[in-house]
């Protein structure tokens, strides 16, 4: 027997996590998900096994086994993956998804039984985290799979778990049916995708259904859990904080991110519990914030102190510190003025080094005041020795991975929309890597306009460079809004210290007008809810060495 883990895939839905690891190498007890399973197989005896690669296949290094690698793992279905592995089907071969977890005793039932197609299902449709869409559900009628697919018409009576048994036999009809279905099919749709390529290995089992061929259901009541999303994770006991990353590999993340999605979301950070939770923070399964920004007000702030440039650049890099130890995002630091362009120099080399994408400059005087005040008197620098200074600034950065961002405050110091324009000229003719326009309107009218022309002077001078916003005061537009404007980089500046700021103060009150904490609770995480955060409960895991089998 030989077995075929399909582990191409790209692992979306859990995007933070999987921006540098490849979904079946997240970690649940302490080893990658497809240990777990690599382990059991060979526990039964299965020696031959081979890996179908795509996504970071680089990461995924077992001896003694196979490797084949679907190139086009991004534009392809898993159905591709599983025929890049087709010299192996010459003998009786058990097919995986490499993102769940099967306890052993599953592998035996399907391994012993009858039939030369067989897969396995579970009666017991779960209450997985899967949209309806996204399970795969079959129809079973008299010990026969009848239907296989993605919300069925006919209804379903249970959940494939992504496990595939072909004897020698079945296997050659495999073959013959996907080949048959290349040249029927062509780029045509099949079965329930637009095209044999970007077909599911249920779309297979249903043409193999249709052709009357019998698919044997093996009812499984082993446990398994399948990895799709952030609570499958958590619930199957996988580290959900602590996936590391190199600083080499974080520092490029955003100018990649830049390159491929021309749009990075991004929340501040003031603390590493901060950091915890935006990392984590995803919505609808999918939107997450990409990259996370080290404030200045947050920062001083967090620590008891006013923004006004008396926080130095240690004081920022000891808290990058702590955020750099809790996430794999990418971090964009507020340097402030940067200080005299030997402060700056200083400070670039040393948030270059640990793995900061970008550091964003502002060009008034030192000491700078908040830009939000609108009492501060706000003295820009001249442009020219600002450009100066991002010349410094540049010179000194040892790769070109790192983004330093020019922040134009011309309208914060009550200047045109023309002089910011002006000084992007500069900033941009001096080699600066972004441009980040501030205001502290309450409506988003002069940054637009900012927008319209910058795309103008970019396109006047030959280079164009992301643009940067701040959407605190006009937040009633949307990211979507801003970025069809122009902008590449939105920042929430602020908002979870001021969230936790609001968030104490009223449990503050609370506690003391009633003299005890009880009506509190509700307003307050679970002290087991900030196990989990930080990564105590993962710890009592791996101490436990605990055994899925
Ligand atoms: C910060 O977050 O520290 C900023 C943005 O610089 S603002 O507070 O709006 O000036
Ligand atoms: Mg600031």
């Amino acid at each position: 027997m030989k077995a075929i883990i399909l582990a191409g895939g790209m692992g979306n839905r859990l995007l933070h996590l999987t921006t540098n690891t490849p979904k079946c190498m997240l970690k649940v007890h302490g080893k990658p998900i497809i240990e777990h399973l690599l382990t059991a197989l060979m526990d039964l005896g299965i020696n031959d096994i081979s890996i179908v690669k795509g996504y970071l296949k680089d990461q995924i290094n077992y001896e003694r086994t196979k490797s084949y690698y679907n190139q086009d793992y991004e534009n392809s279905g898993i159905l591709t993956s599983l025929f890049c592995a087709e010299q192996e089907f010459n003998d009786d071969v058990m097919i995986f998804y490499s993102d769940t977890i099967f306890n052993k005793s599953i592998l035996e039932e399907i391994m012993n039984a009858n039939g030369d197609i067989c897969i396995a299902v579970d009666k017991d449709i779960k209450k997985s985290h899967k949209t309806p869409e996204d399970k795969e559900n079959a129809l079973i009628n008299e010990n026969k799979v009848q239907k296989i697919g993605r919300n069925l018409a006919d209804g379903s009576n249970a959940e494939f778990i992504g496990i595939a048994k072909f004897t020698k036999k079945g296997a050659e009809i495999l073959k013959n049916v996907y080949h048959e279905a290349i040249t029927k099919h062509g780029d045509r749709p099949f079965q329930q995708s637009l095209s044999v390529k970007k077909a599911f290995l249920t779309d297979i089992l249903q043409e193999l259904i249709d052709r009357d061929y019998e698919v044997t259901p093996v009812l499984i009541k082993g446990k398994w859990t399948e990895i799709d999303t952030l609570e499958d994770l958590k619930e199957a006991g996988g580290e959900i904080t602590s996936a590391k990353i190199t600083p080499e590999v974080r520092r490029g993340l955003l100018k990649n991110i830049l390159g491929e999605r021309g749009f990075v979301r991004v929340i501040e950070a003031h603390s590493g519990i901060s950091a915890i939770i935006a990392n984590n923070a995803v919505t609808n399964g999918k939107t997450v914030f990409d990259a996370l920004w080290i404030s200045s007000l947050t920062e001083s702030a967090a620590k008891g102190q006013p923004d006004i440039e008396i926080m130095g650049p240690d004081s920022r890099l000891a808290t990058v510190h702590q955020v750099l130890e809790v996430t794999n995002k990418p971090v964009i630091i507020d340097g402030d003025t940067g200080g005299d362009p030997n402060a700056l120099e200083y400070f670039l080399r040393k948030a270059e080094s640990l793995g900061v994408s970008a550091v964003i400059i502002e060009d008034k005087v030192y000491p700078k005041r908040n830009s939000l005040d609108a009492e501060s008197e706000q003295t820009q620098e001249d442009p020219k020795v600002f450009a100066n200074k991002i010349k410094r600034g540049k010179s000194a950065l040892l790769t070109d991975q790192f983004m330093l961002i020019a922040r134009i405050e011309s309208l914060i110091a009550g200047k045109s929309v023309d002089d910011a324009i002006e000084r992007a000229k500069h900033y941009l003719e001096a080699g600066v890597d972004g441009i980040m326009i501030h205001s502290k309107s309450k409506t988003p009218d002069e940054i637009l306009s900012f927008a319209r022309d910058y795309k103008e002077l970019c396109n006047e001078i030959g280079i164009k460079k992301p643009l940067v916003c701040v959407p605190t005061t006009y937040n009633e537009i949307k990211e979507s809004e801003l970025r069809n404007e122009g902008f590449n980089v939105i920042i929430h500046a602020n908002h979870l210290l001021r969230a936790s700021i609001k968030s104490m103060q009223n449990v503050c009150n609370i506690i003391l007008e009633n003299e005890r904490s009880m009506e509190a609770d509700k307003y307050c995480s679970s002290v087991k809810e900030i196990f989990d955060i930080v990564g105590f409960t993962d710890i009592k895991n791996k101490e436990k060495n605990l055994e899925v089998n």
